[in-house]
């Protein structure tokens, strides 16, 4: 009965016990440990990698999986734990009682879970934030878009009571949920959703505009009972088509992010079996799956047409990674030499990349750090710095 399935999370979140082993010396209390400082690998005749290092930020989480900032001022950070709680971060110190608790609606393993949360650029007054899970309700497993708000007394508690559905979507398979739900520059929801599961996109969701699967979605989080859907999305009103879709032909764009200073939509696509990439996802474009697997027909070996569809700026081939977990442009200030460059790194690989664009069209790829992680996912904080998160151990590092 078990199936082969290829994905994030493949090796699945619970593969733990297998993770290779970096003997990391995190010692909780201790906020300023540098673990796993590896020098940056020269990129054969290219530009100098950056040289980043780690430094231990939070340890004792439970499998998390995204890691937000309100930009409220607080310098508070909220962490999402695939068992359906988010915590919060303050002065380095993870508060006991979780902002919010899930885990009696969420149905959590494998790739579902509590899978990403995004603050309302304008949470600071008003309090909303958005989270994305799955839950399994009369035998159907479906994805779960829902709007929360803070207590109105406590700043660190949610009410749970506020609870407001936005989307939801049936799952028709466990895996390739997708999980990021972001804001754009434009301040409408755009929500990150996988093919719908199984291998090889046995229903052709990807690939059909008439569904919500595989697709990047862009939504107006602001009007209307639900939602609105921008009049500038592309496919509004097109008979047979999903207004809220915004690109399409993506097996599980699992991480997609902002860069803040060009607002150009990075996404990282997991792939099937053999090719990992990395997508600048644009309004109405066609991103390929499952007729191709990064730049490559889908299945191997069979004959395509490519025409109409945009290839990823990066791609890298199995066995160098077998997930890929988008991160974010860098725009901090403790690295330097980093500005500008998209950091991203593998799930069960371990590494940690930058993506550096040398001319236009041109990106080298520069490895940044092999950590030996179940890398899960990256963060960013209010000025900018990234943080990555190790679902294996449960341990947040800051690269610095
Ligand atoms: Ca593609």
């Amino acid at each position: 009965m078990k199936r082969v399935i290829r994905g994030f999370g493949e090796h699945s979140f619970l593969y733990v016990s297998t993770r290779r082993g970096y003997s990391v010396a995190f010692v909780a209390g201790v906020v300023l440990i540098v673990v796993g400082v590896v020098s940056a690998q020269p990129a054969a005749t290219f530009t100098a990698a950056p040289t980043v290092q780690l430094q231990g930020f939070v340890s004792g989480l439970v499998n998390p999986l995204d890691l937000q900032s309100p930009r409220d001022g607080s310098g508070r950070l909220f962490v999402v734990e695939q068992r359906g709680l988010i915590r919060i971060i303050k002065a380095g110190k993870i508060l006991a009682t979780p902002f919010l608790n899930l885990s009696a609606v969420v149905e959590s393993g494998g790739e579902k879970g509590l899978l990403g949360l995004a603050f309302h650029p304008s949470y600071k007054t008003n309090g909303r934030f958005f989270v994305n899970y799955t839950r399994r309700i009369s035998g159907q497993l479906k994805t779960f878009i829902v709007e929360y708000h803070v207590s109105s007394t406590n700043p660190n508690f949610a009410n749970l009571s506020s609870a407001r559905t936005i989307l939801t979507v049936n799952q028709p398979f466990d895996n390739h949920n997708g999980g990021q739900l972001a804001f754009g520059p434009d301040g409408y929801l755009y929500i990150g959703l996988g093919d719908g599961g199984s291998q090889g996109d046995p229903q052709g969701n990807a690939q059909n505009l008439g569904r919500l699967l595989g697709k990047m979605l862009r939504i107006d989080i602001n009007s209307g009972l639900h939602y609105a859907i921008p009049v500038d999305n592309p496919f509004l009103g097109q008979t047979g088509k999903r207004g809220e879709i915004w690109a399409y032909g993506f097996r599980n764009p699992w991480r997609f992010s902002f860069d803040v200073s060009t607002n150009r939509l990075f996404v990282g696509d997991v792939g099937q079996d053999n090719w990992e990439e990395v997508d600048l996802a644009r309004k109405g474009a066609n991103y390929g799956w499952n007729r191709m697997e990064g730049r490559h027909c889908y299945p191997p070996g069979s004959s395509c047409n490519a025409s109409g569809l945009t290839l990823p700026i990066h791609e890298y081939a199995h066995p160098l990674g077998d997930a890929i977990i988008g991160g974010y442009v860098y725009r901090g200030l403790k690295i330097p030499t980093l500005k500008g460059q998209y950091v991203f790194g593998d799930f069960s690989g371990g590494q940690i990349w930058s993506l550096q664009q040398t001319s236009p069209g041109a990106w080298q790829r520069n490895l940044l750090l092999s950590t030996g992680f179940l890398i899960s996912a990256f963060g960013r904080d209010e000025i900018g710095e990234l943080y990555v998160l190790d679902y294996g151990t449960g341990t947040i590092y800051k690269l610095v």
